[in-house]
C-alpha cells in the first residue's frame, strides 16, 4: 500500500481493523473477569494504530512477525481467525496452540507468526534469527519484530542489533513505546529517552513515529520495509503510543494519574483520529459507523461463542508438540 494519501474506503478499513482490536480486547477483559480466560493477559487497547498500520505494510505472502506477550492484536492483524485466538485465550483445544499457550504464547506457522513471547527482549533475538532465515533462503521476506520500551534496556536487544547490522539482515525492529514497563515510566528507567537512537552504535538507522496516527505508522513502515527488503539491513521504528489499561489484567495502574490517561484518550485516541479524518474529508454518516460497529461486534461475539462452546484439551495433549 502506498503511504501518501488514503481514500475514504481505506480509512474505513483502518477504522474497522482498529475497532476489531479494541472490541476483541474488551471482550477478553470481560471473559477474564468471568474466569473464562486464566493466567496472564495483556491487552492492547490504545495501541491499535501500530498493529493495524503495520498490517498494511506487511506482505502476507513472505513476511514474518514476532512479538511479545501483548500479542492478540498482532495475531488478528495477521489474518488469523478471531475464533481460534479467543479459543486459545480460553485454553480450548480449538485454539491456535491447542489451548496450551494461552494469551502470551500464540503461534501460527502458516501465517509466519512466531509468537507470543513472555521473556522481555526475547522477540528481538529470535526475530533476528527469523530474519537470518529469510536471508539464507532468499525468499524476499522481512521480519517485523516487535518489543516494548522496557525491553530496550535488555542486553540481548543490542547483541541482536549488532548481528543484524553486520549481516544486513532484513528486519524491522518496532519498539512499541507505550511509555511504561509494568509500573516504571520511560523517564525513570532510560538514560536517553529517544529510543529510536538505540541502534546508533551499530549503524542501525531509526525513526520516531507518532504511533497514534495510523497514516504515520504506515508511511514510516513502508519506508522501513523497503530499506530492509532491498538488502540495506535493519531499521528501528520507535512507535510512540500509549496503553489505556493496566500492564496486565491484574494491574490497578496506580503509578500514573487518571488525568494522564484521560488526556491521551480525549486528545490522541487512534480510532477517533481516523473517524475525524473521514469526517473532515467527506463528512461522516452515523449509519456508516454503526454498520462497521455491528460487523465487528458479530465477529467478536462469534469468537467468544466459539471459545465458550469448544472442548478443553484432554490430558494426553500435554505431551504432544513438545520436546521431551
Ligand atoms: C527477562 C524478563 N524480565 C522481567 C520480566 C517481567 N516483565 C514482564 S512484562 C515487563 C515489562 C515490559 O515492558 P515493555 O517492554 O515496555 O512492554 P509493554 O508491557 O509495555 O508492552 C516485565 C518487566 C520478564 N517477563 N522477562
Ligand atoms: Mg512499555
Amino acid at each position: 500500500m502506498k503511504a501518501q494519501s488514503y481514500s475514504v474506503q481505506d480509512l474505513f478499513k483502518f477504522y474497522g481493523n482498529m475497532l476489531l482490536i479494541r472490541r476483541f480486547e474488551e471482550k477478553c477483559a470481560q471473559l477474564y473477569r468471568k474466569g473464562v480466560i486464566g493466567g496472564f493477559c495483556h491487552l492492547y487497547i490504545g495501541q491499535e494504530a501500530v498493529a493495524a498500520g503495520m498490517r498494511e505494510v506487511t506482505s502476507p505472502d513472505n513476511d514474518s512477525i514476532i512479538t511479545t506477550y501483548r500479542d492478540h492484536a498482532h495475531m488478528l492483524m495477521c489474518g488469523i481467525d478471531p475464533k481460534v485466538i479467543m479459543a486459545e485465550l480460553a485454553g480450548k483445544i480449538t485454539g491456535c496452540s491447542k489451548g496450551k499457550g494461552g494469551s502470551m504464547h500464540m503461534f501460527s506457522r502458516q501465517r509466519r507468526f512466531y509468537g507470543g513471547h513472555g521473556i522481555v527482549g526475547a522477540s528481538s533475538s529470535i526475530g533476528t534469527g527469523v530474519a537470518f532465515s529469510h536471508q539464507y533462503k532468499k525468499d524476499d521476506g522481512v521480519c517485523f519484530c516487535y518489543f516494548g520500551d522496557g525491553a530496550t534496556n535488555q542486553g540481548q536487544v543490542y547483541e541482536s542489533f549488532n548481528m543484524a547490522s553486520m549481516w544486513k539482515l532484513p528486519i524491522v525492529y518496532i519498539i512499541e513505546n507505550n511509555f511504561y514497563a509494568m509500573g516504571t515510566s520511560v523517564n525513570r528507567s532510560h538514560a536517553n529517552i529517544d529510543l529510536y537512537r538505540r541502534g546508533e552504535p551499530f549503524n542501525v538507522p531509526g525513526k520516531a513515529v507518532d504511533g497514534m496516527k495510523i497514516q504515520e505508522v504506515i508511511a514510516a513502515g513502508c519506508e522501513a520495509a523497503s530499506h530492509a527488503r532491498s538488502g540495506k539491513g535493519p531499521v528501528i521504528l520507535e512507535m510512540r503510543t500509549y496503553r489505556y489499561l493496566g500492564h496486565s489484567m491484574s494491574d490497578p495502574a496506580t503509578y500514573r494519574t487518571k488525568e494522564e490517561v484521560e488526556q491521551v484518550k480525549s486528545t490522541r485516541d487512534p480510532i477517533e483520529h481516523v473517524k475525524n479524518t473521514i469526517a473532515k474529508k467527506q463528512g461522516l454518516k452515523e449509519s456508516e459507523i454503526k454498520d462497521i460497529e455491528s460487523k465487528v461486534s458479530n465477529i467478536v461475539e462469534g469468537a467468544a461463542d466459539f471459545a465458550l462452546n469448544s472442548p478443553t484439551p484432554q490430558e494426553k495433549v500435554l505431551y504432544e508438540d513438545v520436546l521431551i
